[in-house]
């Protein structure tokens, strides 16, 4: 593990900023002319989500908004990642925009310039409209042409207020985990569904670069990608290949389409006996490699495989759910080891130096596209405490995963890695998706009763982080 012995600084350009996603924080769920997303339909079948939890009410963003916009100016934050609900703004996923909704997001975006925070906005943080998945869902390339739709409206309503763009969250989230192990919505089990979730998704990235693009010029276009470190147990050949299928279907189904042009070549052969990838159309990959200005990455831990011999015991522990059906399709001879610890409240094994790595990896692989951190952060068990009247929240292991993490992004941007900014998962305590509310990400902790925020130690450390632009040491 790195370990941050002397302060580092960071450029002054260098934007410290922080995320949250509409379905986790603002609640809400039937104001204001929103319709129902998959995450509704999904929160509310009995045995999805632990203990029966619901976005319904959330964190009540929605209502609270302007007090949050508060607490990210006294932070200090540059920039705000938050994302917009398609359901909110379009309800049913197609035709006219909910006056009601973009006025929501107008709103938010006006607050954010006004306290000179520069607003980045995702269109998708994987709450579809209930309406399109009845249709299909991402198994439709119609879905695809929906996305468009709804981007050409929104940003030509919020468009010139809007930094940068983004148009998906973690693609591989919402086809492995919405189709494949189905911890996520809509919860199927399907790989085929899942591949064509992947290719419909990439396309549906093109199409909607190409309207901002067009109707934003002056913004800045992205998407944020949840990278693997997949590393091997052995050094043996048959581990190294389970490493590069992997790494094919979870780094590579988005990265070749999106900057090479083309998906791996491999992969079709590894996924033929599940799917023969005929939903790829001429003209799609052009499409799909439109030019973005700057590259997201969410990271938070590594993972270890091994090639199942046929013979042993297996080891699955994937941690990351505890579907039967896993997320990566096709493998089921492959196995993912228990790391070594320590580990956060997820069960996710603490890895700084995997930062570091897909950094470098990627910045090697495309030397000339920049990236920045669109979500580092981890969930721990928080202690409130009473101190003479006042209610605080010690969070040192958060304040040491954060230390250790932006410590790795300045080895990585040392040795050339070309990093934007960093935003910090997540500002808010939150609806932790099939966790519920029992997993907190926040540095600003929220007591899901009351909805009184209260900022943890690692608030106040980040502060002091963004005021001198400066890591202390550990
Ligand atoms: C990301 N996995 O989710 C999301 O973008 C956030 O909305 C979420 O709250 C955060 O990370 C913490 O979980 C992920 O299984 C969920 O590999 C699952 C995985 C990765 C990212």
């Amino acid at each position: 593990m790195t370990v941050p012995a002397a302060p580092r600084s960071f450029p002054d350009g260098f934007t410290w900023g922080s995320a949250t996603a509409s379905y986790q924080i603002e609640g809400a769920a039937t104001e204001g002319g929103r319709g129902p997303s998959i995450w509704d339909t999904f929160s509310h079948t009995p045995g999805k989500v632990l203990g029966g939890d619901t976005g319904d009410v959330a964190v009540d963003h929605y209502h609270r908004y302007e007090e949050d916009l508060d607490a990210m100016k006294a932070m200090g934050l540059g920039a705000y990642r938050f994302s917009i609900a398609w359901p909110r703004v379009q309800p049913g996923g197609r035709g006219p925009l909910n006056p009601e909704g973009v006025a929501f997001y107008s709103k938010l975006l006006d607050g954010l310039i006004a306290r000179g925070i520069k607003p980045v906005a995702t269109l998708y943080h994987w709450d579809l409209p209930q309406e399109l998945e009845d249709e299909g869902g991402w198994t439709a390339r119609e879905t695809a042409l929906r996305f468009e739709e709804y981007a050409r409206l929104i940003v030509a309503a919020l468009g010139d207020r809007v930094h940068t763009w983004t148009t998906f969250n973690e693609p591989w989230c919402t086809a492995y985990l919405g189709y494949a192990s189905g911890v996520h919505a809509p919860g199927r089990h399907d790989g085929a569904a899942a591949l064509a979730a992947v290719h419909h998704l990439n396309l549906a990235h093109g199409l909607a670069g190409r309207a901002i693009r067009e109707l934003a010029p002056n913004a800045q276009l992205s998407i944020t990608l949840n990278l693997h470190v997949i590393r091997p147990r052995s050094s043996s050949t048959d581990d190294a290949r389970a490493v590069q299928r992997l790494d094919d279907l979870g780094n590579g189904a988005f990265l070749g389409p999106l900057l090479d042009g083309a998906y791996p070549e491999r992969l079709f052969g590894d996924t033929a006996k599940t799917t023969d990838w005929s939903f790829v159309l001429d003209g799609d990959l052009e499409l799909i490699n439109i030019p973005i200005d700057v590259l997201g990455i969410n990271y938070y831990s590594t993972t270890r495989v091994a090639l199942w011999d046929g013979v042993s015991d297996r080891v699955m522990a994937d941690g990351h759910g505890d579907s039967p059906y896993s997320p990566w399709v096709d493998c089921d001879d492959i196995d993912f080891l228990v790391q070594p610890g320590p580990y956060t409240a997820m069960g996710w094994n603490i890895d700084p130096s995997g930062m570091t790595e897909l950094l470098l990896r990627t910045s090697k692989a495309y030397p000339h596209q920049p990236m920045m951190i669109t979500e580092n952060g981890a969930a721990f068990d928080d202690v409130v405490v009473d101190e003479d009247g006042v209610a605080r929240i010690h969070d040192p292991l958060r304040v040491d995963y954060l230390s250790r993490h932006i410590d790795a992004v300045g080895v990585a941007m040392d040795a050339g890695a070309d990093v934007r900014g960093y935003f910090l998962w997540s500002l808010l305590d939150n609806f932790e998706w099939s966790y519920g509310y029992s997993k907190r990400f926040g540095i600003i902790g929220v007591d899901f009763d009351t909805q009184v925020r209260t900022w943890k130690d690692s608030a106040l450390w980040y502060q002091e982080l963004i005021r001198t632009h400066q890591l202390p040491a550990i």
